[in-house]
């Protein structure tokens, strides 16, 4: 008898002869070509390609408009703009984070020797659990780092009583959640500094980008310099700093993205919304939700997999799915803590964090953004509702011989 994971080993190896083309999760979306050429054409002439150019600042000057804040400090990446606003905002120590995140924002901490300490999430929202950062706060914790995950909104009303109360310094990894809004507030005014990554994969994009946007004078400055080696002018450093500065060509394509922002907020909408149809009253799987009160990007669409009614676990579904050439994605598998250097320095984490753990083991992230149409959505429904319900060799439409290993295995439907 072929075990059921063999039959998955086998549909992930079918991969290999699927005609389907590969449609990915965080495919980019280009917007006009036309008006990036115009830029492109623009910055060839005026022989200006970074430094604070005239793109770069009008694109910091959009993105702070769009966020209703004072500043935005455009950076080569939303990494680097992490690690200057860290660095920037005197964290020091232990900085507390959610553990459910990419791994770029405990990085950006541990680059700078900075101790994340990380913290369980909420099962609902995904973010960082406010009722659990308090017991993790030490003489050595500076600040706490709430991730906006999916784009929805922290609890920041709780974070920032906690910060205020603790004298901590408080901000947020929104890196998914440009131009959303929380409690009716645009995303980007909370906390001493909120960090958007302006990434190929994210909604609206640089190719790569990331900033930093902050109604506090003095930290905005000093984000501008420090982006810029800490130079206040020809020849004279004044403090430490690195090289995130964003390029003209980044910008380019950055303003040519925030053109067609809501035409890809649309997209993502009417996809998100035809994943739901997929999926409705469909046990065992389920959409996670957005509050329709505020904006959302909807830039993600995440499947829950509850493994206790599903049929299938989370993993055997992204095999399948692999298999007919879609690329879904276990974001953030398997957390942060079970990654290096983290899962050495804290080897027990896990029986902290029993929520995350069981949120990575869910978790599938599914392709949106303009490049995936109706039928490409139709068919990812279908794939998953037939592994939901059907054999693996009915969902994938296998061949009646399948090699496993070395051996041909005789299939039975
Ligand atoms: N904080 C949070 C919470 C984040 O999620 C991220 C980044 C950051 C901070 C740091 O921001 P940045 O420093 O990157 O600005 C991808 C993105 O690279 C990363 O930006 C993003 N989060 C993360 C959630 O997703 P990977 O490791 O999954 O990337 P990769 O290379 O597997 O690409 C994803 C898919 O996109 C692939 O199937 C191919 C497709 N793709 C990608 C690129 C770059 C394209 O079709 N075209 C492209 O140009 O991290």
């Amino acid at each position: 008898m072929t075990s059921k994971l063999d039959l998955v080993k086998a549909a992930y190896n079918a991969h290999l002869w699927t005609e389907s083309p590969l449609i990915h999760v965080g495919r980019p979306n280009i917007g006009c070509t036309e008006a990036l050429l115009s830029r492109i054409r623009g910055l060839c002439e005026r022989k200006w390609l970074s430094n604070d150019g005239p793109l770069v600042q009008e694109f910091e000057q959009r993105v702070a408009e769009i966020s209703n804040v004072k500043h935005c400090v455009a950076m080569c990446n939303a990494t680097v703009a992490l690690e200057i606003a860290i660095r920037a905002a005197g964290l020091t120590g232990e900085v507390i984070v959610p553990s459910y995140t990419f791994a770029a924002t405990a990085h950006a901490l541990q680059w700078q020797e900075i101790t994340p300490v990380f913290c369980d999430i909420d099962p609902i929202t995904h973010n960082i659990d406010s009722a659990k950062v308090e017991r993790l706060i030490t003489p050595k914790t500076s600040g706490i780092i709430g991730v906006h995950v999916w784009g929805r909104g922290c609890d920041v009303s709780s974070l920032v009583e906690i910060a205020r109360r603790r004298n901590l310094k408080l901000m947020f990894d929104a890196a998914h959640a440009f131009g959303n809004t929380h409690t009716g507030q645009p995303i980007g005014g909370f906390g001493l500094a909120e960090v958007f990554s302006f990434h190929a994969t994210k909604f609206v994009n640089c190719a790569e980008g990331g900033a930093v946007v902050t109604n506090n004078d003095e930290l905005a400055a000093k984000m501008r310099l420090m982006r810029n080696f800490g130079f206040s002018g020809y020849d004279n450093v004044i403090y430490v700093g690195t090289n995130g500065k964003m390029n003209e060509l980044s910008a380019a394509m950055g303003l040519t993205s925030l053109e067609s922002m809501e035409e890809f907020k649309a997209v993502n909408r009417m996809n998100y919304n035809s994943y739901r149809a997929c999926f409705a009253n469909f046990p065992g799987i389920s959409l996670i939700d957005y509050d329709l009160a505020e904006v959302n990007n909807f830039q993600y669409v995440v499947l829950d997999v509850d493994e206790a009614t599903c049929p299938i676990s989370r993993d055997q579904l992204i095999q399948v799915l692999h298999s007919q050439n879609i690329l879904a994605r276990r974001y953030f598998f398997p957390g942060v803590h079970r990654m290096e250097p983290y899962k050495s320095h804290y080897p027990n984490a896990n029986l902290l964090l029993p929520v995350t753990e069981r949120v990575t083991s869910r978790v599938v992230v599914l392709p949106t953004g303009t490049s995936v149409g109706a039928a490409d959505i139709d068919r990812i429904g279908r794939i998953i509702r037939d592994a939901l319900t059907k054999s693996l060799y009915e969902t994938l439409r296998l061949p009646r011989n399948i090699e496993i290993g070395k051996s041909f295995v005789e299939i039975e439907y």
